[in-house]
């Protein structure tokens, strides 16, 4: 049967996976909101307050109507009393504000966003006194490592919402890349692109060769004719530690064990229809840009897409599958706990058979 969009709060699943969710976001400020509030409990280390809030932005973004504070709100799934409270009082809510204008908070978003630097390392620069990126980089105790001191030099590009237009002309030029290494490679957009969004903040690639075993080959002689071409600004490789014989994980957060590498790429202003999304008073004619490529062995295609397409569907969908299914899903693999066994997939859409759920196209996973 169909699942149509719910137009009451008990047709609403508490797992993403099964509820459709496109960019059209009806209650904006609410989900905003509840990121401001889930990203200080995540820094201040509460990760069940942090899921909470996230799992709950998650189910309010599905909605195709608004919630006003007078509705019911506890009648939706993973919204709990605190968040009722907290949507009734709502105007621009109290507690967001004192967040956002906390001397910690904002500085653990600043330190955070540049690319390399990880919650830790944010954390420690902050017990140190440090406060801005002049403050970082010019502590002479602190050594950057080459991610961080890329993330620093490019921080005004990178931090720059990447356009589709953009995305389109990555594509082109590592298409090209892939089909001068072997003709019958494939490139495969994914991540938030390929969930329809109109920006993003890198741009996630799945590239793959049908002959087994060569798939590092591949993605290292990419990296190679990027750098050829002059346009490899920074890249972090890592190779693959696939063991076909592992049971998935049950993390929640589990990272991919296929060779894969994170990039920051030259883009050219003439590569791009309409132009690049420069700063204003910019006259570059190119900016740098996040690429983040992994190169799954083929028969893994499937698992690799419908992960690193993303977003908390993503992880709903390991969760329902452990929780309502026996079964452990992840990147790599699909293993059914009660048969004991293995299930293959060569589509999405077998994968979703498996686990008895209903398909939901990639422009409906931005849960
Ligand atoms: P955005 O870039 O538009 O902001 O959003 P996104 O495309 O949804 O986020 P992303 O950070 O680029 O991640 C896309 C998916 O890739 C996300 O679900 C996480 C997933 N992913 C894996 N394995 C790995 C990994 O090893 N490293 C990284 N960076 N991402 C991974 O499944
Ligand atoms: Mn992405
Ligand atoms: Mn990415």
């Amino acid at each position: 049967p169909e699942v149509s969009t719910p137009t009451s709060a008990a047709a609403v699943s508490q797992y993403a996976c099964q509820r459709r969710t496109t960019t059209e976001n009806h209650n904006k400020n609410l989900t905003d909101a509840f990121e401001v509030l889930a990203e200080n409990y995540e820094f201040n280390g509460m990760e069940g307050q942090c899921l909470a809030f996230r799992r709950a932005a998650s189910v309010l973004k599905s909605l195709s109507w608004e919630v006003r504070s007078s509705e019911r709100v506890h009648e939706l799934p993973c919204l709990g009393e605190t968040m009722e409270e907290l949507i009734l009082q709502y105007g621009r809510s109290f507690e967001v504000n004192k967040i956002l204008s906390d001397e910690r908070y904002q500085t653990l978003k600043l330190f955070t966003s540049v690319f390399g630097v990880g919650l830790k390392t944010a954390e420690k620069w902050y017990r140190r006194g440090l406060r801005t990126f002049p403050d970082v980089l010019e502590e002479p105790s602190i050594h950057l490592n080459r991610m961080q001191q890329s993330g620093f030099l490019h921080y005004g590009d990178i931090s720059r919402a990447v356009s589709k237009a953009e995305a389109q002309a990555l594509g082109s030029i590592i298409d090209e890349a892939v089909h001068a290494i072997t003709p019958d490679g494939t490139l495969t957009l994914t991540g938030g692109f390929r969930r329809g969004k109109d920006f993003g903040h890198d741009v996630d690639f799945i590239v793959t060769t049908p002959e087994r075993g060569q798939e590092e080959r591949l993605l290292t002689s990419i990296i190679q004719h990027l750098k050829q071409q002059g346009i490899l600004l920074f890249s972090d490789y890592q190779s693959s530690s696939f063991d076909m014989s592992k049971l998935p994980s049950h993390r929640f957060e589990a990272m991919d064990h296929f060779a894969k590498c994170f990039l920051i790429l030259r883009l050219e202003g003439r590569e791009v229809e309409g132009g690049l999304c420069r700063a204003e008073g910019d006259s570059r004619d190119w900016r740098a840009v996040r690429v983040d490529l992994v190169s799954p062995p083929p028969d893994r295609f499937a698992f690799t897409l419908l992960g690193w397409t993303g977003s908390r569907f993503e992880r709903d969908l390991r969760r329902f599958a452990r929780l309502e299914r026996r079964m452990l899903l992840d990147n790599h693999a699909l293993f059914d706990k009660t048969k004991k066994e293995f299930l293959a997939a060569t589509t999405e859409k077998d994968i979703f058979a498996h686990l008895g759920l209903e398909y939901i196209e990639p422009w409906q996973r931005n849960a």
